[in-house]
């Protein structure tokens, strides 16, 4: 990027100046509602479904992953759909704007970022994403909903409320995961059994492949030591010589490890996401390499971004509409990386199909998202869709049909997956609790290595 465009970047007393003079949108009046798409009430259905042992820098998943379903329904009886994470700091914070958000028209996205500053103390959230904004999730959980609402109001898909699709089949990647063969209650191996090793973690691959025909590759690392987990990304370049590859340490690994470990990595990623903690180091490890770096851990909210660009730590940012305050913002990002000339992918967590039909939409509108999306769909089993899950093709999905998000609600899976979540008892997932399961003496540490 050339320095004359970075030296225009505002400082921060100026950003602050700048911010400063912003209107205050929580005495705006409401703005023109139609019965129609007035919001007449909201509701948050926290769920639980089954996950396998999957590994990561923060240990190891527990066998139920956490979610939660927002149903914004309209004056006029229609139900906009969204699917957040299911933590208590989201679930509350759903609850205690929802009553503020009746009579606000569903295409108010300002009035909803009003109302949620105005309603919900906030607070830092993140697991494996860094210093993340609670309101920003919260927003995000019910923006959603009300773009659905609004398409199965009009007619329209999301996609197409959003400036209309660039792509009718959106490319995801293989989310490859080092894990165990079971969980410790189980009698036996999930499915994918144990992955541990170059050879398996072969196997996992080619069963993405034969799953959706996947064509990139991203290998959750920062588990093993990194020597082998770069045997692991070579195994994978030598069964398929032409599949983009990325490694995401999740901050596992320090400056010093990693400038050592890129003569191995030049040449084999196509990027390398968040190998160090934090914007400095990053930055650190980018001055001294040609592969992007990419993140979703340190440029996870508005004021993250002109750190990170004046340090020139990364080159690939990764969305996550979850945690960006929906899809409205995400293109607000998108068109913030088109503008400083950075690459756009996107990030997921575990989820369902309500937050893949979300992803995609977003992913179709979005003509400068061009790596292939991450997604843990494929670990999952279960889902919360009326017509069983969505299956990939041709390494993606293509845009469902039908307005709004193109999903329904199968209530009946809803209330099984509400018992889970009853059951299990979690209310914060804890990856590390877990892990000491499996492996008695492991405790967290990032960087590990
Ligand atoms: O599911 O274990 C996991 C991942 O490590 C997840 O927590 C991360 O947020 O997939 C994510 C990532 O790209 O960092
Ligand atoms: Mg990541």
């Amino acid at each position: 990027m050339p320095e004359s465009i970075l030296s225009v970047l505002p400082s921060a007393t100026v950003a602050r100046r700048v911010m400063g003079s912003a209107p205050d949108l929580r005495r705006a009046p409401l703005s023109n509602t139609s019965p129609k798409t007035r919001i007449a009430d909201i509701r948050i259905t926290p769920i639980a479904f089954y996950d396998p042992p999957l590994l990561n820098n923060a240990g190891c998943h527990q066998p139920f992953a956490l979610r939660s379903v927002i149903e914004v329904e309209t004056e006029g009886g229609v139900i906009g759909l969204g699917e957040s994470y299911g933590n208590r700091g989201v679930i509350d914070g759903v609850e205690a704007v929802a009553t503020a958000l009746r009579g606000l028209d569903v295409t108010d996205i300002h009035g909803l970022a009003a109302r949620v500053k105005a309603s919900v103390p906030e607070q830092v959230e993140g697991y494996n994403t860094g210093a993340g904004s609670r309101n920003l999730r919260v927003c995000g959980a019910i923006e959603v909903a009300m773009w659905d609402a609004l398409g199965k109001t009009t007619g329209h898909r999301v996609c197409d409320l959003l400036g209309g699709h660039v792509r009718a089949h959106v490319p995801f990647s293989a989310y490859l995961f080092y894990k165990f063969g079971q969980h410790p209650h189980e009698g036996a191996p999930d499915a994918w059994g144990e992955v541990l090793t170059p050879e398996q973690l072969v196997a996992e691959a080619h069963r993405f492949r034969e799953l959706g025909g996947f064509e990139a590759i991203k290998l959750k690392g920062g588990i093993l030591p990194p020597e082998d987990e770069i045997a692991g990304l070579e195994a994978l370049r030598a069964a398929f010589p032409d599949a983009p590859l990325r490694i995401d340490p999740n901050g596992g690994w320090t400056v010093e490890t990693t400038l050592k470990l890129l003569p191995r990595l030049e040449g084999l990623i196509e990027y390398l996401e968040d190998p160090c903690v934090g914007i400095e180091a990053n930055a650190q490890v980018q001055a001294k390499t040609h592969i992007p770096l990419a993140t979703n851990m340190y440029v996870v909210q508005p004021a993250h971004v002109a750190p990170a660009i004046r340090q020139h730590a990364f080159r690939v940012i990764l969305s996550d509409h979850h945690y960006w305050g929906g899809l409205q913002a995400s293109r607000t990002l998108a068109a913030t990386c088109a503008i400083w000339g950075l690459g756009l992918s996107m990030h997921s967590n575990s989820h369902l199909g309500i937050s893949l039909a979300a992803m995609t939409h977003l992913a179709a509108a979005t003509p400068n998202l061009t790596y292939d999306c991450d997604t843990h769909y494929p670990w999952q089993t279960d889902d919360v869709i009326e017509g069983g899950r969505f299956t990939f093709q041709g390494g993606g999905l293509t845009v469902p049909e039908g307005p709004g998000l193109g999903v329904t609600l199968d209530r009946a899976a809803l209330a099984r997956l509400h018992q889970n979540y009853l059951d299990c008892g979690y209310t914060a997932r804890d990856d590390e609790t877990e892990m000491r399961k499996h492996w008695t003496d492991w405790t967290f540490q990032r960087p590990r290595f």
